[in-house]
């Protein structure tokens, strides 16, 4: 397990990773209320909040507006992604490798495993492959740790939650980005089933301001590192208020209502 107290990816120990994968994930649709959200700069300059500690992209997206940001942010690299348009069994298909993360400058990477998935097998041996060549280069990995498939009818219970950041630990990763499982207590579990592996929360949907902060809370009194976020950061008019707002609760242990009032 890599310290990430020194490690890239983090400031004070702490993570908050802002996510722009969407395009590819979820497709055009994430982009409609906020139709200037669909350019990658506008999240390249979100990125350069001192809230923010790395920006987690694709490789084609990387190769094409990281080079102006390089100086100023963080770069995680994904290294595998599906499209909204594949309709099979979750899986993620690998297309960079940690090689190439590097040359692009990118610091850590990151990988999709959807465990409990029908290619979960498969999955977990391309996870093999890059967590030993990201070790070769004492490159953090952040495992986006997704249980879903046929068999999970509720990817959120805090059982599976629980297991998802503990697949995490016993694969390798340094940083498990699992789903809120709706309760700090929940939280509190799944942080226990990390062990040493860092876990933190993923964002979901955009939500208010209040309900949004209060989960960010929760993940931080549970003893989660921070979180990696998209929506709800990016689909707001002003992300860096929101920004403004995460710093308090995440590097300060402010209380919501202090972040809201920021
Ligand atoms: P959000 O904060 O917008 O949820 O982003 C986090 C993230 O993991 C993205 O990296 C990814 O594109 C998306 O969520 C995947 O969400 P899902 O597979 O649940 O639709």
């Amino acid at each position: 397990m890599l310290p990430i107290t020194e490690a890239p990816l983090t400031r004070d120990g702490k993570v908050l990773i802002l996510a722009y994968d969407h395009g590819l994930e979820h497709g055009p649709t994430d982009f409609t209320d906020v139709p200037k959200s669909a350019d990658p700069s506008r999240t390249f300059e979100a990125a350069t909040h001192p809230a923010v500690t790395s920006v987690a992209v694709q490789k084609g997206i990387a190769e094409a507006y990281y080079p102006s940001y390089s100086d100023a942010v963080d770069l995680l690299m994904k290294l595998n992604g599906t499209s909204n348009l594949w309709m099979g069994e979750p899986d993620s298909a690998v297309n960079c490798s940690v090689e190439y993360a590097r040359e692009v400058g990118a610091s850590s990477v990151g990988f999709t495993l959807y465990g409990g998935a029908n290619h979960e097998i498969e999955m977990a041996e391309e996870f093999r492959e890059i967590q030993e060549n990201a070790r070769a280069h004492d490159m953090p990995v952040v495992m986006w740790s997704y249980p879903r498939g046929q068999g999970l009818k509720n990817d959120t219970k805090s059982s599976v939650i629980a297991y998802a950041s503990r697949l995490a630990l016993e694969l390798g990763a340094d940083v498990a980005k699992v789903k809120y499982p709706g309760s700090k207590e929940g939280m509190k579990k799944a942080v226990r089933m990390a062990g040493k592996t860092n876990v933190i929360m993923s964002g979901g949907s955009k939500r208010s301001d209040r309900a949004f902060l209060e989960s960010v809370k929760a993940v931080m009194d549970a003893g989660g590192k921070g979180l990696a976020v998209g929506r709800n950061v990016w689909q707001r008019e002003n992300p860096e208020q929101i920004l403004d707002s995460l710093e308090q609760i995440i590097y300060e242990g402010a209380s919501v209502d202090t972040a809201l009032e920021t």
